[in-house]
């Protein structure tokens, strides 16, 4: 038996229903889920602007503590619903219940961090330079935030915007992927049983309008997007062009640089960690993992041999290491990438061939001995897929690792405290790791990165107040 599930935007407090006209299944298990959702238009985000707007003064009317408490509730909330939360996710998008487990868990402490960020939005005074004034430094919110988010982390990111936005005092209109909306629906309904003004966060379902009309809207003072490069450049070209607060994440073709002198263990936890856990599906992911030639062979042998022990499979499974791609959509591009580097002429050091059913899953590939010309290097690839680039010296990896457009996050595999150092400085990624996985975030520290990745300030830690206030400059003097 289908479970289907109808959904419905959230606007102003209230479900709001709408004809059915899009719909995600179990990319593992289609018969086992159908989430049908409709397609909001531009005036379901007008109402949903008129009715933030209106939350947005009894929002910072009704004071910091409410909205600490608030953010608080969601959080309990959330971890008194792990266990289905994480089952929906599974199901709905095909990521691993295990990784789902995490991510839910990782929503509930931002919700918790920004708690405490509401109680800590303070400002700055300093001495004017006309005698007996003083001028003060405070941080307001903006107004109302539009977001938009991505189906591959479909709880942490939408949190990591949302969270802040509220924490801050800025009323929400919120488009979630319509891959990931049951899991966007079921977080609503926490949100919205939380005690804050209804209309604080509002919910537009859908694909492309209603994002299109979030970016358009005069009534959003900012807009903070995580997906693709090419809808990047749209959202980037219409709230710039109303001059509008922009804050863009997008993809990477992240690399991982492997030394002679890196333990071989962590090295390889690290690359498949990387390049193929949530089956590819991060931003942070590995594509191109850079190799010094003398290991190269002892490296994909033992990659080889780590791959063996990991359970590909049904995500709904505990046990599961590496789930199927989101939908039969993302196969096909994966696909078309994969046939385009094989083209190239490429030699596949590990993996098989792709199946061309139904069936969404991928098997991890890795792709010998390439260079920056290849696709791998050039466009992200949503999936399993990785290269080896082989390289003479550290000098040549980390010029190797540079030579990209983007620049979200970087790796190195090392136990040369000096190389490190120089990595540090010289790697050009917002995020560097250092004997860890290029994906895997903490939620209390900065997260961007440069290039064609990302645009605009941070997200997530202390950071994420730059986006989501305002300065206001104050000169008082006695009178
Ligand atoms: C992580 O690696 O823990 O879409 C987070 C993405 C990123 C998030 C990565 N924005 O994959």
């Amino acid at each position: 038996m289908t479970e289907v599930l109808t959904l419905a935007h959230h606007i102003a407090g209230r479900d709001v229903d709408a004809s059915v006209a899009l719909e995600q299944r179990n990319p593992h298990a289609p018969d086992d889920l159908s989430v049908q959702l409709p397609e909001g238009s531009a005036d379901d985000v007008d109402t949903a602007v008129a009715a933030a707007r209106a939350a947005q003064r009894t929002l910072t009317g009704g004071g910091i503590e409410a909205r600490a408490d608030a953010l608080a509730r969601i959080a309990r909330a959330l971890v008194i619903d792990l266990e289905p939360m994480a089952m929906l996710i599974a199901r709905e998008t095909g990521k691993t219940l295990r990784d789902a487990r995490m991510e839910t868990m990782r929503a509930a402490r931002i919700f918790d961090f920004f708690a405490g960020e509401a109680l800590r939005i303070v400002g700055e005074r300093y001495e004017s330079t006309r005698n007996g004034a003083m001028v003060e430094v405070m941080h307001v919110p903006v107004g109302t935030v539009g977001l938009i988010t991505p189906w591959n982390f479909p709880i942490a990111i939408p949190v990591w915007k949302i969270a802040p936005a509220l924490a801050f005092g800025n009323a929400v209109v919120w488009k979630p992927s319509e891959v990931s909306s049951a899991t966007a629906a079921r977080l609503m309904r926490h949100i919205a049983a939380a005690g804050l003004p209804a209309g604080s966060v509002n919910m537009v379902l859908g694909a492309g309008t209603a994002g299109t009309a979030i970016t358009a809207h005069e009534g959003i003072e900012a807009v903070s997007f995580t997906g693709s490069e090419a809808t990047g450049a749209r959202v980037r070209q219409t709230v710039s062009a109303r001059n509008g607060r922009l804050q863009l994440e997008m993809g990477g073709v992240n690399g991982l640089i492997v030394l002679a002198d890196a333990n071989l263990d962590i090295a390889v936890d690290c690359a498949v960690n990387g390049a193929y856990f949530a089956a590819g599906q991060r931003c942070t992911a590995t594509s191109r993992i850079i190799v010094e030639d003398a290991v190269a062979g002892r490296f994909i042998g033992a990659v080889r041999q780590k791959l063996q022990t990991l359970r590909i499979g049904d995500p709904r499974d505990a046990a599961t290491d590496i789930g199927p791609l989101a939908n039969p959509r993302q196969k096909q591009r994966v696909t078309a990438q994969v046939d385009a580097v094989r083209a190239e002429g490429a030699a596949l050091a590990i993996g098989g061939t792709l199946s061309q059913d139904d069936d969404c899953h991928v098997p991890p590939m890795l792709f010998d001995d390439l260079d920056n010309r290849s696709l791998i290097a050039r466009e992200e690839i949503f999936g399993p897929v990785a290269g080896l680039f082989r390289v003479r010296d550290f000098e040549h990896a980390l010029e190797t690792l540079n030579d990209s457009r983007y620049g979200l996050s970087a790796g190195l595999c090392t136990s040369s405290l000096r190389h490190a150092e120089t990595f540090k400085r010289g790697a050009r990624a917002g995020m560097l790791m250092v004997n860890l996985p290029t994906a895997g975030v903490d939620y209390h520290a900065p997260f961007g990165g440069e290039g064609a990745s990302s645009h605009g300030p941070r997200e997530q830690g202390r950071a994420a107040r730059a986006f989501y206030t305002s300065l206001r400059t104050t000169y008082q003097h006695p009178g």
